[in-house]
């Protein structure tokens, strides 16, 4: 998600940035992808999940936050690795910052999410519930702000661009 943003940047001064999983297909056509005066979760009802919010402060799937929303709460956090939580973080990030979170109707937000594996090297992360303890002190320092990778290739399409990085390994 970091690394979208800045290289999104390198092209054009947007400022609004939609964070998709590549799993999730939208179901009706007046979720519109744009920013609002809170940061946005699109993808409240998915097929998945009985096509209802799992729990209240979900932020996972399809979300949108404004330049001065992402910068403000530092993007997403880097010391995520493996599958979850990293959403959950953002979530922590946006109500310690005075925000709250915007939704379209559970009619408007519905999703279908294309059946799959696991990806290989994306376990559970077994950190996560313990990174998302301290998020009010971590936010400040993991974040865009700390963001490092090397930029591998970066491949032009019509309707997208592929970018390639390495991210390197966990710390800690
Ligand atoms: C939560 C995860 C989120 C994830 C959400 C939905 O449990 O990262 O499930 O996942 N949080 C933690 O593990 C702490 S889903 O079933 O849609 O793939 O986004």
């Amino acid at each position: 998600m970091n690394v979208g943003y800045k290289e999104a940047l390198k092209d054009f001064p947007f400022n609004c940035f939609i964070f998709s999983d590549v799993d999730l297909i939208p179901m009706d056509d007046h979720n519109f992808y744009h920013c609002y005066s809170q940061p946005r979760h699109f993808s409240v009802a998915i097929d998945k999940h009985h096509f209802r919010l799992i729990y209240p402060q979900c932020f996972g799937g399809v979300s949108g936050l404004s330049k001065e929303q992402f910068i403000k709460i530092n993007g997403f956090p880097n010391k995520y690795w493996g599958w979850g939580g990293e959403d959950d973080d953002v979530y922590h990030r946006i109500i310690l910052h005075g925000m709250k979170i915007s939704r379209p109707a559970r009619i408007t937000g519905r999703y279908r999410m294309i059946k799959h594996g696991r990806d290989a090297n994306n376990e559970r992360n077994p950190k996560r519930f313990i990174r998302l303890k301290s998020v009010k002190s971590t936010m400040k320092t993991d974040g865009i702000n700390s963001l490092k990778y090397q930029l591998i290739k970066k491949k032009v399409y019509v309707l997208f661009t592929n970018i390639t990085v390495d991210v390197g390994k966990p710390t800690d």
